[in-house]
């Protein structure tokens, strides 16, 4: 039987569950959709060992409710997984959002019903619901990618993916595990599980500049005044153009004296977290002389804390410091001075393929008992595109995007009224700390839809003009960052399918040039979007 309701929302991670409190508050019926076998996204998928923030706890939490920063408390400055996830559950119990939840229901299709103005998805397993309003909370890093090397199947040992973790521990001990991969999430279970493996290789394909973590528990002091200043938190995130923390010398580094600049990266370093990467200098983001500057600090602590040199050079990144997110580390280098730990330099190496033992480089098999994919997703557009979303004239997303996406502000491809979606490409809220800017696009659609029926419309949809618009506006938005010469990231979609690769998929301007945007397109009677 299909169920009605006045909006659906796909996705119950840290946006979908703010969707839905905003939207019962606005008095509408709504239905979230998750995937998952329980509610938290991100933070429910990657349960893998040593999965934490990156960004400091207390400016990664909600900040629509006052109770709830009173309520909780972290216990870390840069929390673990199983914390997140517990936090999550409190919050979908202080609102009672479970009863509108449908967990283990991945959305197969979503259709729009143009008689009618309304939408009407289908799930997996057989459930059916209509609504006037859709809202896609699928996140940025969800459709998890293995690589398509030959024989991924064929692996005898135990396969695991990072974002697909089993909830029950994995014994690593006397295991001959390898790891593909050394992204933020690669690192992060590296150093935390290479002490209990037998043996650990890292097959590298790109190293990173990773940065200290510096993470450390949350005093009972420390606790009382973060709480006391959580609002300031947040104001200083929307502040800041990255969404942290993290505030840079407002001055360019080559105007700053040499030991001052050195000392304020050893003090950055210090620090921890993304200090180094998002609060160094104002020019951080666009000259090469000083992310070059920062590349040589770093390349030196590396070759400081790994003791055989050669090894030292191959974790020493060659591109430039700042254009990929930095792992955060704690031990990471140190890690490859343990006598079961070893690195595989795919530069060098590379897989031919992985076989039934275990994984096969042009010189040597690796046999294994484990192998650990690290490998990332299909970013922003993957999760969207897994599903068969049909807008007006039948016309898919798939097709309206074979070009590379398309998209309003992030929210909106035209020719899909009714429809938003929070995470995806051009979405401000991605380049970002996600929470921040999520609560802020949140924010803005409901005001949308509480726009819409207060003044009588059915539909909203963006123009196909302010859809090319903002679509240029995103790819100049990169145009003199450092980040432009760097393509192999997944701001680039690098794992995406061919085409989708090599276009930039942010909005780079920045937090409160973002959030004037939006501002001004609301004022102005949502310009660009068509009411019908
Ligand atoms: P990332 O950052 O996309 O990293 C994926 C890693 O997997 C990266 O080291 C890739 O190397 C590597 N990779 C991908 N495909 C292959 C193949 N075919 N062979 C070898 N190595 C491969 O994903 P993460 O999960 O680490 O982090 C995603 C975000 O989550 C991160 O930004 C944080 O915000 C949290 P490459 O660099 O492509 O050479």
């Amino acid at each position: 039987m299909t169920q009605n309701y006045d909006a659906i929302v796909i996705g119950a991670g840290v946006s979908g569950l703010y969707t839905l409190y905003k939207l019962r508050k606005l008095g509408l019926t709504v239905r979230v959709f998750e995937a998952g076998g329980d509610i938290g996204g991100t933070w429910y998928w990657n349960r893998y060992p040593g999965a934490r923030f990156d960004s400091e706890s207390y400016s990664y939490q909600y900040s629509f409710s006052q109770e709830l920063i009173d309520e909780w408390n972290w216990s870390e400055h840069f929390s673990a997984q199983p914390e997140i996830e517990r936090y999550l559950h409190f919050v979908a119990d202080k609102f009672d959002l479970r009863r509108d939840i449908e967990c283990n229901a991945r959305v197969a299709a979503v259709t729009y019903d143009e008689n009618e103005k309304r939408w009407e998805i289908a799930t997996h397993n057989g459930l059916r619901a209509r609504a006037r309003y859709v809202i896609c909370a699928t996140g940025l890093l969800s459709a998890h990618q293995y690589p398509d090397y030959e024989g991924v199947a064929d692996f005898a040992g135990l396969s695991l993916h990072t974002a697909r973790w089993p909830k029950d521990p994995v014994d690593f001990r006397g295991k001959r595990v390898g790891i593909i991969g050394t992204g933020p999430t690669a690192v992060q279970i590296i150093q935390t599980i290479a002490p209990d493996c037998g043996r650990l290789t890292v097959f590298q394909r790109t190293a990173n500049w990773c940065t200290p973590l510096r993470n450390r528990p949350i005093t009972a002091e420390e606790q009382q005044a973060l709480k006391e200043k959580a609002h300031e938190i947040f104001a200083q995130c929307k502040r800041n153009w990255a969404g942290f923390i993290h505030e840079p010398d407002p001055r360019r580094a080559m105007d700053v004296p040499k030991a001052e600049r050195m000392a304020r990266y050893q003090m950055l370093y210090d620090r921890g977290g993304f200090a180094l990467w998002l609060g160094n200098f104002s020019d951080s983001f666009m000259s090469r002389e000083a992310a070059d500057e920062v590349a040589e600090f770093l390349a030196a602590k590396i070759r400081e804390r790994v003791a055989d040199p050669e090894t030292a050079e191959k974790l020493i990144p060659k591109h430039p410091f700042g254009t990929k997110r930095c792992p955060g580390e704690k031990n990471y280098y140190e890690t490859f001075n343990l006598p079961n730990v070893r690195l595989v330099d795919l530069r060098e190496t590379p897989i031919k393929k992985i076989s039934r033992t275990g994984i096969e480089t042009t010189n040597e098999l690796h046999e294994l008992d484990v192998i650990i994919y690290a490998t990332g997703f299909h970013s922003l557009t993957g999760e969207l595109l897994r599903m068969d979303i049909r807008g007006e004239h039948g016309r898919s997303l798939q097709e309206h995007w074979a070009d590379g996406p398309r998209t309003n502000l992030g929210i909106q491809f035209s020719g899909f009224p009714n429809l938003w979606a929070i995470m995806g490409p051009h979405n401000p809220a991605v380049f970002c700390n996600i929470p921040r800017c999520a609560e802020t696009n949140v924010e803005w659609i409901v005001d949308c839809i509480r726009y819409m029926r207060e003044k009588g419309f059915e539909t909203m949809a963006t123009t196909p003009e302010a859809e090319d618009a903002w679509t240029r506006r995103c790819y100049e938005s990169v145009k003199g960052l450092l980040i432009d010469d760097m393509r192999d990231s997944w701001f680039f979609g690098s794992t995406n399918p061919e085409n989708v690769r090599g276009r930039f998929l942010l909005f780079a301007g920045g937090v409160p040039l973002y959030r004037e945007i939006f501002a001004n397109v609301a004022a102005n009677g949502y310009e660009g979007f068509e009411l019908r």
